[in-house]
């Protein structure tokens, strides 16, 4: 037990799960830097963790994870209430009873021979109103040196946990790691996780997706908040004002390089600057001003590795020069991490510690990450850790979409807002199981994250459209539309810039824009398109009617199947 006094609900919480699970130790973690390094010199002994390059990336570790374990399991995932419809049907669903019994009998005995890890963290800066807290208990040591990056993990949590009393119960084994014997279940009604059977960060770092989004989706309905899949930017404008964004994308289409974009010189010159406030998750609640505030829950980047480059993301390429763990990454002869994308090097060991052959496909896992704290990113924001948070000027939704959708639209007003964003589709990616490429619905970026019925959850989103309210302006983007070839037709990454001015200014009342069917869209001298002559702004604007109507009738069709009604709600 640690030092100082432990709230009897946890001990005796914890006391109940090593009666269960039957570990031979248990190490209640205090988050300090002895801890830590003890953590790695054990991993680095039976192989967990292999170091770096010392010389050109200090304090950097590879984990090479099992190859049937390496992104989120959304067929195994689920939600787990008392009522059915609560979880609605963008869940998969069991009994709470059924799912216990299924879980108490996995974890039975399961931490023989291992040790049990006590993990008090804090989602959200340590002193701010809007953050939560929680307790993981794991026999994983890879994935408490993740959460202690992660998350405010270990004695100053633990204060705030005898403080409140309140916090979630997040239980989660290795297991066999053995996909037949692997779930990810959430109790939201009784604040509590458990997770059986993956060691991948969406499965395993519960702080993550299923404490920060699945339950703390549910609290904020409860609360009267919004608990987002969503990054926070900064724009500081050449004349010194800084508006917050808030942008939903699904997973591994760009948030983390929208997050730590880098202006290009032309606007650098003029005095712009891009600020980051977090890249994965958003919690936003109305202040008393009427705007919304939001903080970034958590304390450091769980970013895809391939694609991240000089030119995509040079922030993330500093940032992971030291002090980062990495996983299913490649190797190069000297020791140094690689992946696709990174530079025209070659590997010399694929992520599975093969010698590199081609022939067994891409050298790093397509969903192969980089865990590092937020502290260490170039463009952290002065302000990403304030306790009231920062107040959000815009939520952009954006898919990624090779056709039909143009780069930038407006809503007419927010629950036009809500509207676009329930009607979000996108391309499924590497960072969960399954076929890649297929065009899915995921409203708002939430469809793996939402941790209960969709209906309620945009009812609860219209629900801030109130009297007194200042919302933010709401804007949808699509960066990745191709032309006939296949090929991209917009550049993407630090030119995005171009679109996060128009949005700014339309925030300020500055930048012009034409009307059309979707919203108010930029014409070509709204936004700033010189030295972009090869780019066909035209094609990138355009909107076919016939087969955009297709889509809202698809869309439409899809809310009023969750609750009859709904979509006329939406603007
Ligand atoms: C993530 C994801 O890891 O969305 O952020 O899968
Ligand atoms: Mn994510």
């Amino acid at each position: 037990m640690p030092a100082g006094s432990v709230p009897p609900a946890l001990a005796d919480w914890v006391a109940a799960v090593a009666r269960r699970t039957r570990p031979d130790r248990i190490h209640w973690c205090d988050g300090s830097d002895a801890e830590y390094d003890a953590l790695l010199a054990l991993m680095e002994a039976d192989g967990t963790l292999i170091r770096l390059n010392p010389e050109t990336h200090p304090g950097c570790w590879l984990h090479r994870s099992d190859p049937d374990d390496v992104a989120r399991v959304e067929h195994l995932t689920f939600v787990c209430t008392r009522e059915r419809d609560a979880a609605g049907p963008n869940n998969h669903w069991m009994a709470p009873d059924e799912a216990h019994a299924k879980m108490d009998a996995l974890f039975e005995g399961c931490m023989r021979g291992r040790t049990m890890y006590v993990v008090p963290y804090c989602m959200g800066p340590i002193d701010s109103p809007l953050a939560r807290c929680g307790v993981e208990i794991t026999d994983s040591p890879y994935v408490v040196a993740n959460m202690r990056i992660m998350t405010r993990m270990g004695a100053a949590a633990l204060r705030r946990i005898e403080r409140e009393g309140r916090f979630v119960r997040g239980l989660h084994s290795l297991g066999e790691l053995d996909p037949e014997r692997r779930f990810i279940m959430h109790f939201p009604e009784e604040l509590s996780i458990q997770s059986y059977g993956s060691g991948y960060g969406g499965n395993a770092l519960l702080g993550k997706k299923c404490h920060a989004l699945r339950i703390a989706s549910w609290q904020a309905r409860e609360e009267g908040w919004l608990a987002e899949h969503m990054l926070i930017v900064g724009i500081q404008t050449p004349r010194g004002d800084t508006h917050y964004v808030a942008a939903a994308f699904p997973s591994a289409c760009g948030k983390t390089n929208l997050a730590m974009l880098i202006p290009p010189e032309r606007y650098r010159e003029r005095g712009w600057k891009v600020w980051t406030v977090g890249d994965d998750i958003c919690w936003m609640r109305p202040s008393e001003d009427g705007r919304l505030w939001a903080i970034n829950p958590e304390a450091g980047f769980f970013g895809v590795a391939p694609g991240t480059s000089a030119k995509s993301n040079p922030n993330a390429l500093a940032m992971l020069q030291r002090d980062t763990l990495f996983t299913n990454v490649a190797l190069t002869d000297d020791g140094q991490p690689w992946w696709e994308g990174l530079d025209d090097r070659v590997p010399a060991f694929d992520w599975q510690g093969r010698p590199y052959d081609p022939a067994n496909g891409p050298a790093a896992h397509p969903n192969s990450r980089f865990t590092v704290a937020a502290s260490r990113c170039p463009s952290y924001s002065p302000h990403a850790e304030d306790p009231q948070g920062v107040p959000i000027s815009a939520i952009v939704f954006g898919g990624r979409r090779a056709s039909l959708v143009p780069l930038v639209f407006e809503a007419r007003d927010w629950t036009h807002g809500v509207r676009i964003g329930a009607s979000m589709a996108s391309e499924t990616t590497a960072a969960a199981t399954g076929q890649v490429g297929v065009v899915r619905r995921d409203p708002m970026a939430m469809k793996p994250f939402c941790g209960y019925h969709f209906g309620d959850y945009f009812a609860h989103w219209l629900s801030f459209d109130r009297p007194g309210a200042r919302l933010p302006k709401v804007f949808h983007v699509n960066w990745f539309r191709k032309d006939a070839d296949g090929r991209f037709l917009w550049p993407g990454f630090g030119e995005n810039m171009r679109v996060l001015e128009w949005i700014v200014g339309r925030v300020e009342g500055s930048a012009g824009a034409v009307e059309s069917r979707l919203g108010p869209m930029p014409g070509r001298g709204d936004i700033d398109l010189a030295g972009l002559e090869d780019c066909d702004f035209d094609a990138l604007m355009q909107v076919d009617p016939e087969a955009w109507s297709k889509e809202s009738e698809e869309a439409r069709g899809f809310v009023e199947g969750l609750r009859p009604g709904l979509w006329r709600q939406m603007g």
